[in-house]
């Protein structure tokens, strides 16, 4: 497929309310769902919505930035935050909690943290801190349980003082057992009410089922925390203003359904507005506008395509009563990661969205108006699979990769 054949294609798909942006040409070459054939059947979709600004191929973003390795001697990262000291607290998926301090890595710097099950795609996950956490010093992880036959996400809190960890427990954890080492979830991302969100990803691909039903089929079932985002207090209890709490037989922690696997979430501050990214299969990973009680389809509606093959996971892309993602991207940057920036070291950034790449080995950048609607995209090579991307108390962003020698990136002006 030709530049030109694809971007008529991605032009093609702008009345239908979704954004549809094809990665480089080149890397279709990898056996990646075709960008055509994924346009075609999105021409069969039913979702019209306002105004739509269609991008291709997002092209390298051109402004006054540079990446810097600030180290590559974390072993697999998965979550940071920063301390209020200026400490960045790193989670390692193996279960080490590695501290950032002016220049200097430690690893396995803090004790008493919890144990995961390593179980494939799971093991110890984020990492955040409690708003108040000056007060109370509670830090609140996500983690894999079980085994590999029998496994949940989990959210465990401890209260951290210098090095160590204690009063540690778990807080919360999925109800279902499901087996095999997909699909955890698990991003925490805080709301300005003092509650928080959490994603929990749908278990797995088929044939991965639970109680009888395919796993992904779950994301569709108000009783179940799988392919869901759920919102807890901070003791890992369901709000009473849930939105589906006097819904006889649905779980309260329910917040929204139909996701695949959000790795993702971000809050625009001033807005309220809450973003999230989530791996499609083969094709179709989303960038989506979160809202209570809304279900973003999966699987009914997909633009995605079963792994090693070319057929469609839904014959939808859109149904009525389904949330349309703000942007699909096919080929899978893999997603992961996601940051609304509000820092002062990049001006054009401002109130944009940067989103981590794992197979995309990049940050995409995704420009936002006023009123929260795409208006472009562009991408940052990374050096390395991103696993994490997040905003600095000193406005610069960071990142860190999925690898043994895992690195700690800074993106910073260039001059
Ligand atoms: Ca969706």
């Amino acid at each position: 497929m030709n530049f030109k054949s694809s971007w008529m294609a991605l032009a093609g798909a702008s009345a239908l309310g979704v954004t549809l942006i094809a990665c480089a040409p080149q890397a279709e070459a990898a056996g990646t769902a075709p960008v055509e054939s994924a346009v075609a059947a999105a021409r069969t979709g039913n979702a019209v919505q306002g105004e739509i600004k269609v991008s291709g191929p997002p092209p390298q973003e051109n402004g006054n930035w540079k990446s810097t390795i600030l180290t590559q001697e974390l072993q697999t990262p998965w979550g940071m935050t920063w301390l209020p000291d200026g400490r960045i607290l790193i989670t390692e998926k193996g279960g080490g909690l590695a501290i950032w301090n002016n220049g200097t890595l430690t690893r396995d710097a803090i004790i008493g943290g919890p144990v995961p099950a390593v179980v494939g795609q799971g093991g110890l996950m984020d990492v955040s801190i409690h708003p108040r956490f000056k007060e109370n010093n509670w830090v609140y992880f996500t983690l894999a349980t079980g085994d590999r036959n029998a496994n949940h996400t989990a959210v465990a809190r401890g209260v951290l003082r210098g090095t160590q960890i204690t009063d540690l427990k778990i807080i919360f954890q999925t109800k279902q057992a499901k087996g095999g080492g997909q699909h955890f979830g698990s991003r925490i991302l805080w709301l300005k009410d003092g509650t928080f969100l959490v994603s929990i990803g749908d278990g797995g691909n088929p044939p991965a089922s639970t109680e009888g039903k395919l796993n992904r089929w779950w994301a569709q079932e108000l009783n179940s925390h799988l392919g869901k985002v759920l919102r807890l207090d901070e003791n890992g209890k369901a709000p009473k203003d849930n939105p589906f709490v006097k819904t006889t037989g649905a779980f309260p922690e329910v917040w929204s359904l139909g996701h695949r696997n959000i790795q993702g979430m971000a809050l625009d501050p001033a807005s309220g507005r809450i973003f999230a990214n989530e791996h499609g299969a083969q094709g179709g990973d989303e960038l989506n506008r979160i809202e209570a009680s809304k279900n973003y389809g999966w699987p009914k509606v997909s633009y995605s395509q079963e792994y090693g093959t070319q057929t469609w996971v839904s014959p939808d892309r859109s149904l009525a009563g389904l949330v349309d993602p703000m942007v699909v991207w096919t080929p899978c940057p893999a997603p992961s990661g996601l940051v609304f920036y509000t820092g002062d070291k990049f001006a054009a950034w401002k109130g944009d969205l940067f989103s981590g790449g794992l197979a995309g080995n990049d940050i995409r950048r995704v420009d936002l108006d006023a009123n929260g609607r795409v208006v472009g995209q562009t991408r940052l090579p990374m050096p390395g699979r991103i696993r994490d991307v997040r905003q600095g108390p000193d406005g610069f962003l960071y990142a860190i990769t999925d690898e043994r020698s895992g690195k700690l990136i800074r993106i910073e002006p260039a001059n």
